[in-house]
C-alpha cells in the first residue's frame, strides 16, 4: 500500500518536471513564429539543454554543407541549434538560420577556462550579424554543477557582455544534467519576448 503511494507519487513528480517547460511556453502564444537559437561551441550542453526542454521531438538535419542542425518545434515558437567554432568556412551558411530571430540562448561551459576565449571571439562576431540586431541574449553559465566552474560574474567579464551596446541581455547559472537553473532562465526569456511583442 505504501509503496504504491510512494510509485504514484514519483510518476506524479516526473509528469510535473515534463510539463514545466512546456507550461512556461504555452503562455508564449500568438500568431507570429518565435525563432529562438541555441548556440555555443561543441561540449557546452546544446544539446542536452534542448532535450531537456521536452517541449516536442528533436529533430536532426545536416545541410548539405555539412553541419548539424537540431530543430524543435513547439507551438509557434522553434528551437534551432548548432555549434560554433571549428571552420570558418561555413560560417556564411549560417545566415540561412538567422532571420527573424528573437533570441539566442548562447550556452557556455563555465569549467572551459581555455576555451572562453574562443566563445567570446564567436559570440562577438555572431551578435555583429544584421539579422540578429534586435536580439534577445540569454547566456546560459553552463555545467555549473562542477567544483571547477567559473562564476556567473567571472563568465560575463570574459565574454565581454558588460561592454554589449544596445542589446537586452541575462546571464543565469545552469545545469542541464541536473535540470537547474533552466526553468530560471526560461522564464526570464519568455517574460522578456512577451514585454516585447
Ligand atoms: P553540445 O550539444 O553543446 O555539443 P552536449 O553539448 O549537450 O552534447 O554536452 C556535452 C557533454 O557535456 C555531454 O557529456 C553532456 O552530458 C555534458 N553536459 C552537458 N551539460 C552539463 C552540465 O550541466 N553539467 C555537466 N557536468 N555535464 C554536462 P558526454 O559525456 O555525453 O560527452
Ligand atoms: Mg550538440
Amino acid at each position: 500500500m505504501v509503496h504504491k503511494m510512494i510509485i504514484e507519487y514519483v510518476f506524479a513528480f516526473i509528469i510535473f518536471l515534463g510539463g514545466f517547460f512546456s507550461s512556461i511556453f504555452s503562455s508564449l502564444f500568438g500568431t507570429r513564429e518565435m525563432r529562438i537559437l541555441i548556440l555555443g561551441l561543441d561540449g557546452a550542453g546544446k544539446t542536452t539543454i534542448l532535450y531537456r526542454l521536452q517541449v516536442g521531438e528533436v529533430v536532426t538535419t545536416i545541410p548539405t554543407i555539412g553541419f548539424n542542425v537540431e530543430t524543435v518545434t513547439y507551438k509557434n515558437l522553434k528551437f534551432q541549434v548548432w555549434d560554433l567554432g571549428g571552420q570558418t568556412s561555413i560560417r556564411p551558411y549560417w545566415r540561412c538560420y538567422y532571420s527573424n530571430t528573437d533570441a539566442v540562448i548562447y550556452v557556455v561551459d563555465s569549467c572551459d577556462r581555455d576555451r572562453i576565449g574562443i566563445s567570446k571571439s564567436e559570440l562577438v562576431a555572431m551578435l555583429e550579424e544584421e539579422e540578429l540586431r534586435k536580439a534577445i541574449l540569454v547566456v546560459f553559465a553552463n555545467k555549473q554543477d562542477m567544483e571547477q566552474a567559473m562564476t556567473p560574474s567571472e563568465m560575463a567579464n570574459s565574454l565581454g557582455l558588460p561592454a554589449l551596446k544596445d542589446r537586452k541581455w541575462q546571464i543565469f547559472k545552469t545545469s542541464a544534467t541536473k535540470g537547474t537553473g533552466l526553468d530560471e532562465a526560461m522564464e526570464w526569456l519568455v517574460e522578456t519576448l512577451k514585454s516585447r511583442q
